[in-house]
């Protein structure tokens, strides 16, 4: 009979077995009340007539997939998950932990504690820490070495790195692999220690082995590749003394986990770790989605097949129409090589590369071979006029209830919906390139699209292991409207004194991994270009207008595609191209612009705080429904620095009053540029946050 030592842990004892039960759904985070159960059930039984060994399983999906994420940030709670940790390990009775699941960081340090490990084979484990700003806090970086070695464990303290059952075996992390349940594996585990054929010791009395050469270049790798990050150093910092007295190594740890607790980049690592949830919850999430069976590509270009290749990867039978044999020629080999791509990164075989290639690509150049596809996304070229016309023949042969969407960049999805007879099964799902990797979709919600509809559009980014974020329509959605808004910024600094390397520079010692102008270069500068004229009737005359980047079009350099744009391309690594600093000049002459340096910094404040204001108008015009989507758009699909938390986050770290005063003095140079966004008032003369508004998210 189970007694219950908390809300979420329970024990009995079974013969001379204790057994400790931890039930803390979805995941057995170590929040407070499971931390306290276990430590409590720990003690009953050690002192509890006729029990010799105690084992310790979860009742979750998982062993314990670590601290209470949630927790971080607010005041600890005793006991905190070091202290239950050496109560385990003090135990005089054998303690075994039966790890399965996701056995991250917390409860990796909870099972290395334990006297011995066995584990189920669907067994993920390792040290996420970094990965969330911070480095294992309850023994992982002393105890582990003492069982795998200072080099294994500086691996997986630093990278955050997840292993299988199999590694961790190999590795010495773990004793043994046997098979479900959890409940079952613990009793025989426990008939294992008694009758002598599994052997316990206390983790922390085993001794470490120092590798001073691995400390030293690991120490070095980081401070070369992650200078801009806190937490990695630390990690490696504490591993390397866990060669010492095991009592000042922990107590060194915990002294660098608080340290990185009190870090801003904690805050945005943990902000982005549950951005990429929250943004699921949507007011469609109770709808049910429709079937997708089948998915349809019209248009074999770069995003189309990037597309056809996400649907192969993620198992999705594809058929992709172009217009001619040639283009279905050339989208094959795009999908080719983007598989390729896969097998080289190890996410896909050789053999199941041309399996889907053989068997699970459709090429077609007839639209009705879609007549029983479920989902079909159009990716043709960027005109409204094309894409209607695809539309209108896609709404005559598709069937009844299949979902039309458009991976259109920018272009109204009400007027693509307007020209079928089904503007219920219409919307928006806006792919980023490569298609095939970026995780961000914009799933564009039109004025008629049926609730079930948007959550087919979810359902669709979950097979396809991306991050949907639910847009409105506007030009350009979340991400591109916001874009458009701060690459004038850049523009109008590189015309009034900075260039565009200066710029690129300072945003990524900012944290992005490319500045503005290297990614206009990647993406193709005819893009924008594109999309400039496109704009032209109806651009206000009042706004400043920089015609730099047209200039550069006008020759034929669209960046890496043509070999030259804002940089030159070809060499080890891209230089830039001298021909721009003459084409800025000669826009600053015809401007009569006396250009003036900029300090870096200057450059971040007013690129971020031109983000933060569109975004906030994106905010307030409801296109994104919380400060947390928009994160959630720029974290992965813009390569917005993840330790930032994304924009919204970054604004609240300068604050609604402060960003007033700087958009106001910033406007005394160009009042239609910088504008005030009401929101931005509201949450100032409210004293609320951005983070305020995620609330229930
Ligand atoms: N704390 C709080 N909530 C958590 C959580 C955690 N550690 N892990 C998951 N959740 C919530 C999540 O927000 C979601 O909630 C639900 O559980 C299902 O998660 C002391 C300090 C475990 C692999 O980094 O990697 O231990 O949205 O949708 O896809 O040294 O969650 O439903 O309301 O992701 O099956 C180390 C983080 C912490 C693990 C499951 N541990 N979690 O993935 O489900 S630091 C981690 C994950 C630490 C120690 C240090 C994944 C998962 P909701 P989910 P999933």
């Amino acid at each position: 009979m189970m007694t219950p030592a908390s809300d979420t842990v329970s024990y009995e004892i079974v013969g001379r077995t204790g057994l400790i039960e931890l039930n803390n759904p979805p995941v057995n985070a170590a929040s407070h009340h499971l931390r306290h159960g276990l430590m409590q059930a720990v003690r009953a039984l050690g002192v509890a007539d006729g029990v010799e060994v105690i084992a310790i399983y979860g009742a979750t999906r998982a062993f314990i997939a670590g601290a209470d994420i949630r927790e971080f940030g607010k005041t600890p709670v005793e006991p905190i998950l070091p202290a239950v940790c050496l109560a385990i390990e003090a135990s005089d009775v054998p303690v075994v932990a039966i790890m399965h699941g996701a056995t991250l960081g917390g409860g990796l340090e909870v099972a290395l504690s334990a006297h011995a490990r066995v584990a189920l084979p669907d067994l993920v484990t390792g040290f996420p820490e970094v990965t969330l700003g911070v480095i294992p806090g309850a023994g992982g970086t002393q105890r582990a070495p003492r069982l795998i070695g200072v080099a294994a464990t500086l691996d997986l303290a630093t990278t955050g790195r997840r292993i299988m059952a199999d590694e961790a075996m190999e590795l010495g992390l773990i004793d043994r692999i046997v098979d479900g349940p959890a409940r079952y594996a613990a009793i025989a585990a426990a008939t294992e220690v008694l009758k002598g054929s599994l052997t316990t010791r206390r983790t922390g009395e085993q001794p470490v082995t120092p590798d001073p050469d691995v400390l030293a270049e690991t120490t070095r790798n980081l401070a070369a590749s992650q200078s801009h990050l806190f937490a990695p150093h630390r990690a490696a910092e504490a591993v390397g003394l866990s060669t010492g007295p095991l009592d000042k190594g922990l107590a060194r740890e915990r002294a660098l986990f608080n340290e990185c607790l009190a870090s801003p980049q904690r805050a945005g690592l943990i902000h982005a770790f549950f951005a990429e949830r929250a943004v699921a919850k949507i007011p469609e999430a109770d709808a049910t989605p429709r079937d997708i069976g089948s998915l349809g590509v019209v248009g074999g270009g770069t995003m189309g097949s990037g597309i056809a290749t996400a649907g192969l990867l993620a198992g999705l039978p594809v058929t992709l129409a172009e217009q001619d044999d040639d283009a279905l020629d050339r989208a094959f080999g795009t999908i080719s090589r983007n598989l390729d791509g896969a097998v080289k990164r190890g996410k896909l075989g050789s053999e199941a590369r041309d399996a889907l290639l053989a068997e699970d690509l459709i090429l077609t150049t007839d639209l009705a071979d879609f007549a029983r596809t479920d989902l079909i996304v159009e990716a043709v070229f960027e005109d409204m006029g094309v894409k209607q016309d695809i539309f209108r023949r896609l709404d005559a042969v598709c069937k009844p209830g299949a979902v039309l969407a458009s991976n259109t960049s920018y272009l109204d999805i009400n007027k693509l919906a307007a020209v079928t007879q089904r503007p219920g099964d219409v919307l928006g799902l806006h792919f980023f390139s490569p298609a095939h990797v970026m995780r961000l979709l914009e799933v564009v919600v039109a004025d008629g699209t049926a609730a079930e509809v948007t959550a087919t559009g979810f359902a669709l980014a979950r097979k396809l292991r991306k991050v949907a974020v639910r847009s409105g329509v506007c030009d350009g959605f979340i991400g591109n409207r916001i874009l458009a808004h701060y690459r004038k910024a850049a523009d109008y600094m590189v015309v009034d004194g900075a260039s565009p390397q200066q710029v690129d520079r300072a945003l990524e010692t900012f944290g992005f991994a490319m500045g503005p102008f290297a990614v206009s270069d990647l993406a193709g500068l005819d893009i924008g270009w594109a999309t400039r004229k496109r704009l032209a009737p109806t651009r206000d005359p009042a706004e400043r207008y920089v015609a730099v980047a047209d200039r550069i079009c006008e020759r034929g350099w669209f960046g890496r595609k043509t070999g030259q744009g804002f940089y030159l391309y070809g060499k080890e690594r891209p230089v830039p191209n001298p021909e721009i600093a003459r084409i800025i000049e000669d826009e600053r002459t015809k401007a009569s612009v006396t250009p003036r340096s900029f300090e870096d910094q200057e450059i971040v404040d007013r690129y971020m705080i031109a983000m933060i204001s569109e975004a906030a108008r994106v905010l307030g015009d409801g296109i994104a429904q919380r400060p947390i989507d928009i994160d959630a758009v720029f974290l992965f699909g813009y390569g917005f620095p993840r330790f930032r938390g994304g924009p919204m986050h970054y604004a609240d770290t300068i604050g609604a009053a402060a960003l007033i005063d700087r958009i106001e003095a910033y406007a005394a140079e160009d009042a239609f540029f910088w504008q005030v966004p009401p929101l931005l008032r509201h949450l100032a003369s409210t004293g609320q946050t951005f983070a305020d508004l995620n609330k229930g998210a």
